[in-house]
């Protein structure tokens, strides 16, 4: 029953929570499994789960979100697609008394009383641990090539940040392109393309990709040129979606940061605990570890095992 936060416990345990989640989009292998994992953890608590896909597109989200407000909501979940220009809706929200739970990237919000928690990666840890596996691979002398993802987006912005912070202590490690491929697998062959018609590819020695899609449309368009993806240049992102798993034993990729899509369990707990009248922190992390070649074949068979 919609607008069951009466704030007393029996009565969120005894109605049926209904919760609205706007998610950025399908653009990824991640973002799809992400969904799915949050579904699936609605299913699981018998949520009534309200999903509206915006395709990368801002106003869809703001208009899902004034959706869910109208209909009245027990809470709002949304996955933001960039950082700005949520104050309005999210202070629409709060004055209804619906909470909303951030999930994966950020806001920039300077009240955070207009959220009730974040529940994310560390962005710029991945990028660290990225930025630490080149490092070691290549001794820190590599010149690389960078596929950003959306711009304005924390993930891109974050990665980069952990990524160059971990490279600025190698003087012979430098990133000498670098361009948006919006996190996607045909824009990140596209841009691959640009860059080995820009420069000699034998004076590329590794691309960096903000996420496996982008990596993947990378090992294509290197394949395209003649080049061996994985050995002439060295591959690593982040997400470790199932094909990145596959690259990597087929030798194509060589690194992958996980992200963890595990953040509906989360985002429900922390809901179920404001309208018991808990306090809830305002972030709630969760992180992933790196992969390599040498695990893959087998952590590809765990993830696509029925
Ligand atoms: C990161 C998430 C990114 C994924 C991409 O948390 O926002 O968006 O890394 C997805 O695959 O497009």
């Amino acid at each position: 029953i919609a607008g069951c936060g009466s704030g007393s416990s029996e009565g969120a345990a005894n109605d049926q929570l209904t919760v609205g989640f706007s998610q950025v989009g399908s653009e990824s292998g991640w973002r799809t499994s992400f969904t799915q994992a949050v579904q699936a953890e609605a299913r699981d608590r018998g949520i009534d789960l309200k999903f509206s896909d915006a395709q990368q597109k801002q106003e869809n989200q703001i208009r899902a979100v004034r959706s869910f407000i109208a209909q009245g909501v027990d809470a709002i979940v949304i996955a933001p697609v960039v950082e700005t220009g949520w104050k309005p809706v999210l202070t629409e929200a709060k004055r209804a008394g619906i909470p909303v739970v951030i999930v994966d990237r950020n806001m920039a919000l300077k009240d955070d009383s207009l959220y009730l928690t974040r529940v994310a990666s560390d962005f710029v840890e991945e990028g660290r641990k990225a930025g630490r596996w080149l490092m070691e691979e290549t001794g820190g002398d590599c010149d690389i090539v960078e596929l950003q993802g959306t711009v304005g987006a924390t993930a891109a912005i974050d990665r980069m940040t952990g990524f160059n912070e971990v490279i600025a202590n190698y003087p012979d490690a430098e990133i000498v392109m670098t361009q948006t491929a919006d996190f996607t697998r045909a824009r990140g062959k596209e841009i691959m393309e640009t860059f080995l018609r820009a420069m000699d590819p034998a004076d590329i020695c590794a691309v960096w990709a903000h996420n496996d899609e982008m990596a993947l449309g990378a090992v294509i368009a290197m394949k395209e040129a003649g080049i061996d993806p994985g050995d002439d240049i060295l591959v690593v992102s982040v997400d470790a979606v199932p094909d990145i798993f596959k690259a990597m034993a087929d030798g194509d990729t060589n690194a992958t940061v996980e992200l963890s899509p595990h953040m509906g369990g989360p985002a429900f707990d922390a809901i179920e605990a404001h309208l018991r009248g808990e306090s809830v922190d305002k972030l709630i992390s969760v992180n992933g570890d790196l992969f390599t070649q040498e695990t893959a074949a087998e952590e590809y068979q765990k993830r696509t095992a029925g």
